[in-house]
């Protein structure tokens, strides 16, 4: 079925940057009634609230209710973790709500040679077990996508798959360089499947309801949820700098993470990585992955409201640069890989150009270039950008980006 619906999509891609569209870039200083936003005071009294709620309402929906944890319980810990160098420990983090209950572990590592640490936080695709092969790590029971590499059938995560994705986790590094990793299996937080039966939706309906409304909440605005709950234990956590918390995130979970950057103000900073249609890149530009496209492949992802515009981008009043332009003044890294079509590149490169008009109002340097980077020349300003060689994925030359770029904003 994967493959049919892609020859479809595929079909009907646009991988010729002539043949995009024309359109005018909805400007991040012009309000939607049309006056123009000249300072940071003007953009975070007027121009901010509108544009937030805009994507909130239309985009990714918002949350019916904001949810206090209701208990975290330290599922293990250790001391000697990674030969000795980190702190592992295991909490998860339980909500209740109308007799409902869900629950999330969140995989932590502290460098122990550091204190008040700063942390990447981002989810992982299949289980907290596949990105290390650390054996004392928790094997989720939560729902799974079937996948014949990993060996899960049966919707079941098992031993088979740890330490699978090994290679997207650069820990060493990022304890070598002291900083913390935390991560958590998304499936926990919600089922990446097109059913409002589970995850965190369900807690949250009013009576006889059994999906969100229009306005309410798809997926990636639960991952995102998901993501201010873990900052809120990291609040309670003394060993954390909550202060330097970024949240990191890949190809869907990158969209997750910026939606959780734009919501959520504690996060110091977002890394985008190669996040793509709805995520980083420009919409418009309907090159590779399309609205249409994704709301027909993932009718869970975002809200109902956003349908109205597949094959009708022309109706938008925002695009995603928008979007980047809302975790302003906090630094922001955009990744993308040269393979990657499907995400389009230029789009995302665009996106972090036009969203830095409104860093700059905050005097940080945005991207001045119209002109996108050579491969593997990145750009460390605190809106960063790079474009590296390769496919679809998360390296170990992305992660040296992110340290080195966090090195200089974080510290
Ligand atoms: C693709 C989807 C992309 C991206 C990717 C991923 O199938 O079309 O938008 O999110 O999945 O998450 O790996």
């Amino acid at each position: 079925l994967f493959f049919i619906s892609m020859s479809i999509s595929k079909a009907q891609t646009n991988y010729t940057e002539s043949e995009v569209p024309f359109f005018e870039v909805p400007n991040p200083l012009t309000t939607f009634k049309g006056e123009t936003i000249s300072t940071n005071t003007a953009w975070e009294k007027s121009r901010r609230p509108e544009l937030h709620a805009f994507f909130r309402e239309n985009v990714y929906g918002r949350v019916p209710e904001n949810l206090k944890i209701d208990s975290y319980n330290i599922l293990e810990q250790d001391h000697n973790a990674l030969n000795g160098k980190a702190k592992r420990t295991q909490v998860e983090l339980t909500f209740t709500k109308n007799n409902k209950e869900l629950s999330f572990t969140i995989l932590l590592y502290l460098p122990k040679h550091v204190k008040n640490t700063a942390v990447f936080l981002g989810y992982n695709f299949y289980g907290n077990h596949t990105i290390t092969e650390d054996e004392s790590v928790i094997i989720s029971t939560a729902w799974t996508d079937n996948n014949k590499e990993f060996g899960i059938e049966n919707n079941t995560l098992t031993a088979a798959s740890r330490g699978k994705r090994t290679n997207r986790w650069a820990i060493d590094k990022i304890i070598d360089a002291g900083y913390g990793l935390a991560t958590i299996y998304y499936g926990e937080v919600d089922p990446d499947k097109n059913d409002f039966s589970d995850g965190i939706h369900h807690l949250l309906y009013g009576e006889n309801q059994n999906q969100p409304k229009p306005d309410e909440w798809g997926s990636i605005a639960a991952w995102a949820w998901g993501l201010s709950k873990a900052m809120d234990y990291f609040e309670t956590n003394p060993e954390i700098e909550a202060t330097k918390v970024i949240a990191f995130g890949h190809s869907r979970l990158g969209k997750a993470a910026l939606w959780a950057g734009a919501n959520d103000q504690r996060f110091a900073g977002v890394i985008s990585n190669n996040s793509g249609c709805g995520g980083a890149a420009m919409s418009k530009r309907k090159y590779g992955e399309t609205l249409a496209v994704i709301n027909q492949r993932f009718p869970h992802w975002f809200c109902t409201n956003f349908k109205q515009y597949n094959n009708n981008e022309e109706a938008l009043v925002v695009d995603q640069h928008q979007l980047l332009a809302l975790i302003a003044p906090r630094p922001l890294y955009v990744a993308s890989a040269e393979e990657d079509r499907w995400a389009d590149p230029r789009g995302e490169f665009l996106s972090a150009k036009y969203a830095s008009s409104v860093y700059e109002l905050y005097g940080k340097k945005g991207i001045g270039d119209m002109e996108m980077p050579s491969t593997n020349l990145p750009i460390h300003n605190t809106v960063a950008y790079h474009i590296r060689t390769g496919k679809h994925d998360v390296t170990d030359y992305d992660w040296e980006q992110y340290i080195k770029w966090a090195n200089i904003h974080l510290r």
